[in-house]
């Protein structure tokens, strides 16, 4: 068995935690923020059995797009790098970063 941890994109989240679902697998969704930007996105939990990863991944790439956002850079200390010219920088976002871990043991009680 294997956990899929995925960050998708909030505005990708519905679709394919819908196909997902639709599809008979279980999903946990979370609400999570992203480190860099410090905005929202989503993870979701799948726990799923090791022919079925694929699968998953199927349907995650193929309803999670990536995104262009601008973003000003900030310094460690929170201000900006160049109080003048604090240049927005293009960050590609997503489609989503997929994580998939080994399961010892899943336990339902
Ligand atoms: P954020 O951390 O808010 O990152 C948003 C986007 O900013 C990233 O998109 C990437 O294009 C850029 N970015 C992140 N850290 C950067 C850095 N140190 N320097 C320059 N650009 C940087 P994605 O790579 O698609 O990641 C989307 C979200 O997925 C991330 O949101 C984070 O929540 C999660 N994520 C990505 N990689 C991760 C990792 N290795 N471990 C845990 N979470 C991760």
């Amino acid at each position: 068995m294997k956990l899929i941890v995925a960050v998708v994109q909030d505005k990708d989240a519905p679709k394919c935690l819908g196909e997902l679902v639709r599809r008979g697998f279980r999903a946990t969704r979370l609400a999570s923020t992203g480190g860099f930007l410090k905005e929202g996105n989503t993870t979701l939990l799948l726990g799923v059995d090791d022919e079925q990863v694929d699968t998953v991944l199927e349907v995650i790439g193929a309803t999670c797009r990536a995104r262009e956002q601008l973003v000003t850079p900030l310094t460690a200390s929170g201000g900006a790098v160049d109080a003048y010219m604090p240049y927005p920088v293009e960050v590609l976002v997503g489609g989503a970063t997929v994580f998939v871990l080994e399961v010892v043991k899943c336990v339902k009680t």
